[in-house]
This record gives structure tokens, sequence and C-alpha cells, in this order.
């Protein structure tokens, strides 16, 4: 078994600098990193072209984050640098063709770090990696459907193949894919979601009816209180700043709760606006409650806690006693339950000051108009679907949802990872879903649940599976325990990739391994009738369209909807034909959007309202305050504390993103908001815990986490003292997830705990 994991110090890391934290984000040093990513890896003009279709209404959406853009007036420069430095890699020159395969060797790719193996450039051709071979070596397009044809026929049950998304998948793609695999017979979609807001659906989908955020981007401008909790725009989704400056200048009250200071929710220059640049920096945080890892829930029980005192105090100024008694149920047994905790414990448990618990109350109850933003902060926990319950629990006290400027927004991450569950990408689809396919394209779709993402990793390891296929992502490395993983895929007799560029999934895989490589998102995407576009849904809902205008990087990539229409081609039987076959869809992907609007609820006139400027709204019942839940109301639930009881020597780990990735794609090696330069193998510390623990800055560490009698461990990590909580650590992501156990995961929505990992750290 090869190593999967990088556990020797690269040499970039040996130059690693670290120094203070900054205190905002956006300004100059935005403005220069974009332009260096982009001319640096697109050339000037090519670079400049690219970046000015970015967003636009005639343009590509950005390949990064799912945040809106306004609907109508977009200015000519609607993008940020983390946008910027996702279009820099895939519109790059670089190409890993198959000159650089020959040349490489897996085993040797295999040692390079994420950085150096994402700078290889753009994938040109189909390649695989033969049973016994150590080279990638290409293959024809007709040849490898045909294999992987042949090899899904083959097997026993369609349940022994697994067919993965990452979020990028454009709505046409995912459609066509989830219809592939549906008329495959299997219902094994798991998708990056199951590791990403998962437990966002999970709880709002019970509490409030539907598995997606409520608000609008004018609900931010109409709102009083915007609460951002276990979110890090500043880096993750940098447009957002933009939008909590402008709602703080209509007098909105901003708080924030995360365990460290980020640099983006302190204050922001915005880096388009010259005043901006010179000036002081916005601030952004009115109050930030330093909350301990995964104590949320102690914290928001504590906050409705003093609500309800106040409410008592001075009855009909604090609740909205109509909306809870028209729209809600639960609510008596929630304040019965909420009794039996005692407040000053609550707080005690928050690790926040009783003062600020009391401000923040304040804040809350003196207004009517609330909007509570969240992302992986609290959805990666055990307790996570309980995390976001009762942050409903908060809204429904106020009766803060289904009206203007207030409600619930889950900030999502890839650029359309809501849209492809829109389009089916999910391993438990509804009856009503299928009884849908089932009429639309007149076959049997399989009504056993699939594999999600840690059943899938349970499946391959334990050798029930035969194929492996990801349309987009990185598996390996964004998947808990990489070890693990890494073993599970290389048990599949065959691994498929779709990707546009190379990452660490392509190096540890199936006994037989293939590329394909893809047309990315600003590439232009020519078929039978002329130039097509491809259509997204951002996080409020709005489903619109996105062009690339770019040459693509070879004239050997397929656009992801052929990829699968060649793979149905080849696996499905005649019998299973889709109305007018699939290269008519392929020909015009009007074709396909018509088959979803016959499939789709909220897709009416599809072909027509895309094309419109800045798309269409999907149906959302909690904007409207109408709840689509079992009991048909809103409902008040009971929420379950985490239970750490961490030993003297044991950390709570959280890992996050630092400034210069985009999930396993690591764009630079720098995190500058927070002071890291060259370096991430960092562990951040509180300087107390390391005092205790007999550690310096700089020093080097092993991370080790014992889950079920198995021992795990990452070594060679450096300490940074941090503004974080006492028996609290912090690291990145994707080099921390070898202590992250596969089977440890949130109930209810079984996403991996990657923000709450107990570990010891001890010096080398
Ligand atoms: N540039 C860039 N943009 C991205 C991505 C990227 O990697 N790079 N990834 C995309 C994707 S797929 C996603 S899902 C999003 C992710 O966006 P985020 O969720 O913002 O990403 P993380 O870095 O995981 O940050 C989590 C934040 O939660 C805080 N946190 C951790 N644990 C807790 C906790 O227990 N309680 C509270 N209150 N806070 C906590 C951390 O300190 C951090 O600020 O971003 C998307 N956008
Ligand atoms: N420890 C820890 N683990 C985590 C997280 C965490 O916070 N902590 N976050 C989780 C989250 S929120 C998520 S969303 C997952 C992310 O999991 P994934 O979505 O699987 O991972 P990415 O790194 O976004 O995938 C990057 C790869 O996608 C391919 N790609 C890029 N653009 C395209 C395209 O247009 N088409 C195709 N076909 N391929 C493309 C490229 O080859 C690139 O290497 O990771 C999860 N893992
Ligand atoms: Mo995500």
């Amino acid at each position: 078994m090869h190593k999967v994991t990088k556990r020797i110090i690269v040499a970039t890391e040996k130059d690693m600098k670290i120094k203070a934290p900054q205190k905002s984000a956006g300004g100059v040093g935005a403005v220069v990193s974009s332009l260096e990513h982009v001319f640096g890896e697109v050339g000037v003009v090519e670079g400049t072209k690219t970046l000015l279709k970015l967003n636009q209404f005639n343009g590509f959406d950005c390949p990064g984050c799912a945040w809106p853009d306004p609907d109508e007036h977009r200015s000519v420069v609607e993008f940020c640098e983390n946008g910027a430095k996702a279009v820099a890699e895939e519109a790059t020159v670089e190409r890993c063709d198959a000159e650089f395969f020959r040349k490489h060797a897996v085993s040797e790719m295999r040692q390079w770090t994420d950085y150096e193996i994402g700078k290889s450039g753009r994938i040109t051709q189909p390649m695989i990696v033969k049973e016994g071979s150590d080279h990638y070596e290409p293959i024809d397009w007709k040849d490898a459907f045909t294999l992987i044809g042949d090899k899904l026929k083959s097997l026993s049950s369609p349940n022994e193949a697994i067919f993965y998304t990452s979020g990028r998948t454009s709505n046409e793609a995912a459609f066509l894919y989830q219809l592939f695999v549906r008329m495959y017979g299997t219902n094994n979609l798991p998708d990056c979601s199951n590791m990403c807001h998962e437990s966002s659906g999970v709880a709002l989908t019970e509490t409030v009816g539907i598995g997606k955020g409520s608000v609008t981007l004018d609900d931010f401008y109409k709102t009083e209180v915007i609460v951002i909790i276990g979110q890090n725009p500043g880096t993750n989704h940098p447009r957002m700043l933009s939008t909590l400056e402008k709602a703080k200048r209509n007098g909105t009250t901003i708080i924030t709760i995360n365990p460290i200071p980020e640099a983006g929710l302190i204050g922001f220059r915005h880096p388009q606006n010259p005043m901006d640049l010179i000036g002081k920096p916005s601030r952004i945080t009115d109050l930030w409650l330093q909350v301990k890892i995964n104590e949320d829930v102690a914290l928001l029980k504590a906050i409705n806690k003093i609500l309800l005192e106040e409410e008592q105090k001075n009855p009909g100024t604090v609740l909205d006693e109509e909306f809870i008694s028209n729209k809600t149920t639960g609510y008596d047994a929630f304040i019965k339950e909420l009794a039996n905790h005692n407040l000053d414990d609550l707080i005690l448990k928050s690790g926040v000051e009783k003062e600020k618990v009391f401000e923040a109350a304040s804040v809350l109850a003196s207004k009517k108009k609330i909007i509570v933003c969240w992302a992986m902060g609290l959805t990666q926990h055990k307790n996570a679907v309980d995390n976001i319950r009762e942050i409903v629990n908060l809204l429904l006290l106020k009766g803060s949802i289904g009206k203007e400027g207030a409600g619930t927004c889950p900030v999502r991450g890839h650029s359309n990872v809501q849209g492809d569950r829109t389009m089916g990408i999910y391993e438990k689809p509804s009856e009503k879903f299928l009884d849908s396919l089932k009429s639309v394209f007149n076959f049997e779709p399989p009504r056993k649940h699939g594999y999600d993402t840690v059943d899938s990793i349970h499946a391959m390891a334990s050798g029930k599976i035969k194929v492996f296929f990801a349309m987009g992502g990185n598996f390996l490395s964004a998947s808990p325990d990489t070890e693990l993983t890494g073993i599970a895929l290389q048990k599949c007799d065959l691994t498929v990739q779709v990707s546009t560029k190379l990452n660490r999934s392509h190096l540890v895989h199936g006994k037989t391994a293939l590329i394909l490589p893809c047309l990315g998102r600003t590439e232009q995407d020519y078929q039978e009738s002329g130039n097509q576009f491809v259509s997204v849904e951002n996080s409020t809902g709005v489903v619109h369209k996105s062009q690339g205008g770019k040459k693509p990087a070879s004239s050997y990539l397929l656009s992801e909807p052929k990829i699968v229409a060649g793979l149905a081609k080849t696996t499905l039987p005649a019998s299973m034909e889709v109305q007018g076959g699939w290269d008519n869809l392929i020909a015009n992907y009007d074709n396909i959007r018509n088959l979803i609007e016959k499939t789709i609820p909220g897709f009416e006139n599809y072909n027509a309202r895309v094309r419109k400027n800045g798309g269409f709204y999907l149906p959302n019942g909690a904007r409207q305050g109408e709840f689509n839940t079992t009991t048909t109301k809103a409902n008040f639930t009971i929420n379950t504390l985490a239970d750490h009881a961490l030993h003297a020597d044991e950390y709570l780990m959280m890992t996050v993103r630092s400034h210069d990735q985009y999930n396993t794609t690591i764009y630079g090696m720098h995190d500058r908001y927070r002071g890291i330069y060259n370096g991430r193998r960092v562990i951040f510390m509180n300087s107390a815990d390391m005092q205790r623990a007999g550690l310096q800055q700089g020093d080097a560490v092993t991370i080790s986490s014992f889950y079920d009698n198995i021992h795990r461990q990452a070594e060679d990590f450096t300490v940074v003292p941090y503004e974080i909580p006492m028996q609290n650590v912090a690291t990145y992501f994707p080099e921390a997830n070898a202590v992250i156990p596969y089977n440890h995961y949130a109930r209810g929505s079984q996403t991996p705990v990657s923000k709450s990992v107990v570990v010891k750290v001890v010096k080398q």
C-alpha cells in the first residue's frame, strides 16, 4: 500500500513565516493577489478578457462559491480575489498532456504536494493507467466509453458501482448524469454535499419544509440583524463582504459567532472602491462571540433562554406570539426543555463572556428582522443537525422567517451544489421524484436508497464496489480518513474521474483508472446547433445561465453532458433510449432543459426564463411563510448539547480553509489574513495551551486521534500561537484529513465531523 498522505515537510514549507494576523480583508492585497494569479496563469490579455465575463449576464458563473449576484445592475467587475484565483486555476496556460504523463510516473506524482499536483495544468486528453502499470497513457474517447460500458454491464448488480458528483457540475450535466445512473439501475449517487451542507438540508427540511435557505440577496438590504455563525466569508465568499458592507450602511447590526477572529469579519476594504483602499477599513462585525468549537447549541440555547425570560418580564415585546401560535408546532415542549437548563451553565459551556451573550440577546430581543448565515463551522459536527435546528428555534421565536428581510441563509460552497440536488443528485431520492422520472422517461427507477459518501468509503473498503466514477471533485482528498479512503479506492477494479485538473484522486486509484478531461466553466461549448450555455442555481435559489467564452484548453475535451451521453450509449440497452436519443439532447442543450422542465417542479418555461438577465427564482415555501413539513407548520425542536469531555492533553480540532485554496485545490502556500506564509502544515493553538504542553511557536508536532481503537496520525505540523479558545486547535483541510475518522459523523446527515475531531498534539 502506498502512503497517500504527505509525511515529509516539503521544501516550500522550510521557509515558512508567521506574521501577525490581519484585521481586515480585501484592500490592495486582494487586488494584487487577484492579478498575480490571473496574469501569472492566464496571461494579461486573455486573463483580463476572461475576468470581464465573470458573473456578467452574458458571461459565465464564477466557478468559486455560490454567493448570489445582484438580480440587476451588475458592476463591470462582479468578482472577488478568490473568484479570480478560481478562474486562473481553470484558465491556466499550463498543460498536463500525454508528454507530461510519459515523463512522470504515478508513484512519483503521489509524492508531490497538492499544490504541486494542481500546478501541472489542464488535462488535455483521455488517459488510462492499465492494471499493473505506473504510467497514464492516452486512450481514445471511444475506447474509454467502451471500456467503462463493458465493465458496468459486467457487474453482478448495478449497486456495485458508485457515481460521485462534485458541486461544480451544471444543471444540464447533473440531470443527465442522475438519469443515466438510475436507468443503469442504482441510487449510489454520493456527492460533495454529503460532506458539506447535508446537515443544513436535513435540519431545514424537518423544521421549515425546504432544505435550502429562505432569503434573497435583497433581504440583506432590508434586515435589521445579520448573524454570521460558523462561516468565514472573507475567504470563502468574499463577494458577501460587499453585501455586508452595504447592509451596514443601512444600519444593520452584525453579530459574528466564531472561535477565531476572522479578518474578513472584522473589517473590509472594497477592492473595487478606490476610496476604500486608502481610508480606514469598514467595520463589519459589531459584536463577536468567541464560542468554543462545537458549543453553538449551548450558546444558542442560552440566547433563546434569555429571550424567553425577557418576554416574560415584558410580555408582547420580544417574541412574535402570533407567528408562534399560527405558524409553528412544538413550542410548549421546547420551552419546557429549555427550562431544564441552567443559564449560567449554558454560558460557561459556550465559552463566551456572559456580558456578550446578554448583549447579543438584547440586540435580538429588540429587532424583528433577523437573517442567520452559516456554513461549515456548524455542519460538520456530531450534533450539526442540532446546531441548525437551534438556529431555526431562534428565528421561530422571533417570527423571523417567511417575511422580507428575515430568514435562513446556509451559504453554499460549490457554485452549483444546490442545483445538483435540485436535479436529483441524491442517494435518497424522494418517491415523488422517482415517480416523475418514471412517467417522463418510461422506465422503472431503482427505489432502494444508495450510498452517501461515508457509506461509499465503507462499501469500497469492504470490497463490495467494483467501479467508482466521479463527475468532478477529488474524492480522496476531500473525504475524511485519507489512508482508509485511499485503500478503499484501490480496491475497485475501475476508477474513473471526469476532471479538468490533476488531483490526488487520479494518483491513488483502482486497478484500472481513467481520466476523462472535460470543458470548464470558462470555455466555449460548441455542439451541433452552435455554442451552448448551461445553467446553475445559487445559494438563494436563483437559476441562471453560464456561458464560457474562452477557446477550450484542448480540442479533445468533451463537455460533461456529452460525456454522460457517451456513457449512456455504451452502457444502457437500446430499449432505454431517451426521447429523441442522447445525441439529440447534446446537439442542443435546450432539449435537456425541456426534459428537466417536464420532470422537476419550478422549471416551467425553463428555456425562456433562463435566458432573461439574472435568471429566475425557484419556488420556496419558507420564503413565503408556507412550511411544507409533515405537520404543515414550522417545527420547534429539542436539541442536544455537545459532549466532548476532553482529557487535559486532548484538544478539539477544526479543519478550515486557508485564503489560498479552493477545497483540495491549493492556489498558493499563504494564508495572509491569518499571517501564514509558505506553509500549510500548521496547527493554530492557544498560547496558554502551548505553555501547558511545553510547546513553542515553530515547534514540529505530530497530531493524532484515537477512535474505536484505531490510531491515526499526521506528522510535521508547525505550532502557531493564535487567538483561539483553550483546548481548541485549528488545522487546514485536506492536510489534516488523515486523522479524521470516516465513521464519526453528524446524527441525521452523516456529514463527517471535520470541525470537531478529538486529537492529541505531541512534540516531535
Ligand atoms: N476561496 C474559497 N472559497 C470557497 C471554498 C474554498 O475552499 N476556497 N470552498 C467552498 C465550499 S465547498 C464551501 S462549503 C464553503 C466553506 O465556507 P466556510 O464554512 O466559511 O469554510 P471553512 O474554512 O470550513 O470555515 C469555517 C468557519 O467556521 C468556523 N468554525 C469552525 N468550527 C466552528 C464551530 O464549532 N462553531 C462556530 N460558530 N464556528 C466554527 C471557523 O473558524 C471558520 O471561520 O466555501 C466555498 N467557497
Ligand atoms: N477536513 C475537511 N474535509 C472537508 C471539508 C472540510 O471543511 N474539512 N469540506 C468538505 C466540503 S464542504 C466539500 S464541498 C468537499 C469538496 O469535495 P470535492 O468537490 O470532491 O473537491 P474539490 O476540491 O472541490 O474538487 C476539485 C477537483 O474538481 C475538478 N474540477 C474542477 N472544475 C471542474 C469542472 O468544471 N468539471 C469537472 N468535472 N471537474 C472539475 C478538478 O479536477 C479539481 O481537482 O470537501 C469536504 N471535505
Ligand atoms: Mo462545500
